[in-house]
């Protein structure tokens, strides 16, 4: 074991806060050594606070259904729970589970994705230790055509969670969460069902938390919480169960009072609207003016010199 290894470990048993002056004489190195090195522990991701006369204390940051339940207060989210290391991606270990019989609000959660998902084959960058990547059984009862819906409120219960840790958390139509322009999170809802009635919806949902550095790939447009709100301490336990918590009260609210009140939710929390937007659908790329989510969910566009287009499913750049 390397010191620092050596130094996390004695970090991640100790009750507390450990003094420098004692890593320092356990470890066999100098305190600005130790110094060094939580330095260096803190730029890989780990939330370790350094107070002065009392030393440092690690944060516990894992994402096991024990460190998660600590925080969570849901009835029925998040209460079927299960965790992996490291997976390909949580979507298809949750789609497996839900084929299985997975009850309705359970959870699939990883530490690290190796193929980590977007919409339309993107890759969702999930490395080790810095973010939450879980997929979401939902066994809803809703017309598939509603689907969206889900979606949308989905966003609105991230982007509120978020808000509540402290985030200035918005909503990009249809459901990434940006904050300071930047993206989040970002969510990828599949469904499975008849004409008639759904199934099961899994709902993976992705959040950067505990970056200081973001992959190369995404460094321009993505953003984490650390980055955002370097003076918060994040525990990524809490922050999962912030989020389930706020996900469960607006999927009742969806089930129980229809769409209207998550539509209201998701309008008072959009960061698209009013905008000059570059809209890209399968077929074409033009620019406009976003001007409302509609009651489907679709967004209204008003086509810059033409007409007014309902976009069911694209991408919205900000231009
Ligand atoms: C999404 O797709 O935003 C859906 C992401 C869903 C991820 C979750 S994690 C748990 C579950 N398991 C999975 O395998 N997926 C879900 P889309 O709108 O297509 O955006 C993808 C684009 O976001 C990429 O092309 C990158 O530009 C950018 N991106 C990739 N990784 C990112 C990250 N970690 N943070 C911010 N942006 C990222």
């Amino acid at each position: 074991m390397s010191k620092r290894d050596d130094i996390f470990a004695l970090l991640l048993q100790a009750d507390g806060f450990f003094s420098g002056q004692e890593l320092s004489a356990r470890v066999g190195i100098s305190r600005a050594g130790v110094w060094k090195h939580i330095k260096a522990l803190q730029a890989e991701g780990y939330t370790i606070e350094a107070v002065r006369n009392r030393g440092y204390r690690l944060l516990p940051n894992g994402v096991r259904q024990q460190e998660v339940e600590a925080y969570l207060q849901t009835e029925w989210l998040g209460r079927a729970y299960r965790y992996l290391p490291e997976v390909g991606s949580t979507n298809i270990e949750a789609k497996n589970w839900a084929e299985d019989g997975a009850p309705n609000g359970a959870v699939v959660m990883a530490d690290l994705q190796n193929q980590g998902r977007g919409r339309l084959g993107r890759a969702w960058s999930s490395p080790s230790g810095t973010g939450i990547w879980f997929s979401l059984v939902l066994r809803p009862r809703l017309e598939p055509s509603l689907a969206p819906q889900i979606s949308l409120a989905t966003a609105v219960g991230v982007c509120a969670g978020l808000q509540q840790l402290g985030y200035a958390a918005g909503i990009k139509w249809p459901n990434d969460i940006y904050i300071d322009g930047r993206k989040v999170c970002g969510m990828l809802t599949e469904m499975h069902g008849s004409m008639e009635s759904v199934e099961w919806v899994v709902v993976g949902i992705g959040v950067n938390c505990l970056n200081r550095e973001l992959p190369e790939e995404v460094k321009d447009v993505a953003i984490s919480l650390a980055i955002a709100r370097p003076e918060l301490p994040v525990v990524r336990a809490q922050v999962a169960a912030v989020i389930f918590q706020h996900l469960e009260k607006y999927y009742n609210m969806l089930y129980e009072q229809g769409f209207a009140e998550i539509r209201r939710q998701w309008l008072a929390n959009n960061i698209t609207l009013g905008k000059r937007v570059r809209i890209s659908t399968l077929n074409e790329t033009f620019y406009g003016q976003a001007l409302d989510m509609q009651e489907d969910g679709s967004l209204l566009v008003k086509k810059e010199g033409g007409d007014e287009f309902s976009l069911v499913t694209g991408d919205v750049f900000f231009a």
